[in-house]
């Protein structure tokens, strides 16, 4: 079992340490591949996104979804109840964090609130803030950025918005896991010399 573990240590090292390319690439989830009415939660775990539940997957073109604009065809709603989205190292259970999220969001109500975007550390320590009016356009990007974001809270008003196209970067391990990981490689390494 050790040394399972000292092998993911290593392997995680190699990935995220020593291959800049990887945590430089970016992911977008745009909810095209899922079908409309199922519920996303763990469906985007391969890149590292966990909903919280409640979230539905809805088509351009409903009723009060507008023309089929941004990434058809398929979009969240948000109201005044949040969509969570936790991070975790991609295609695992372990904890993982960004340093940047952008999200597109779309609203008829011009002059109304488009939406919020809270990014929290580890801790739930608030490390960004964005909030935006709906402009004439009826559509903006709302982003957020800070070192170690390990989840994102999407809001709007009472009527609501469109969500779509969020872009999560490559979530990595949280620090203290990576320490974690990092001694069992070292151990690994040690016995092997031994
Ligand atoms: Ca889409
Ligand atoms: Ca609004």
């Amino acid at each position: 079992m050790k040394s399972i573990s000292c092998f993911l240590g290593i392997a995680f090292l190699f990935c995220y340490i020593f291959d800049p390319v990887a945590s430089q690439a970016g992911t977008v989830l745009n909810f095209d591949d899922l079908p409309v009415g199922s519920m996303v939660d763990s469906n985007y775990r391969s890149k590292g996104a966990l909903f919280s539940i409640g979230c539905v997957v809805h088509a351009y073109g409903e009723p009060g979804f507008g023309p089929n604009v941004g990434s058809p065809p398929h979009c969240l709603a948000v109201f005044e109840q949040p969509i969570r989205i936790d991070f975790v190292v991609p295609g695992t259970e372990i904890p993982g964090t960004t340093d940047n999220v952008s999200v597109w969001m779309s609203d008829t109500e011009v002059g109304s609130l488009l939406g919020i975007l809270d990014a929290y550390d580890a801790d739930g320590l608030l490390l960004d803030h964005t909030e935006i009016t709906t402009p004439g356009t009826r559509e903006d990007v709302l982003n957020v950025e800070g070192e170690g974001i390990a989840y994102v809270l999407i809001r709007a008003d009472i009527d609501g918005s469109v969500v779509d196209n969020i872009d999560i970067g490559i979530p990595v391990p949280e620090p203290a896991t990576l320490s974690l990981l990092a001694v069992g490689a070292l151990t690994l390494i040690r016995r092997r010399r031994k």
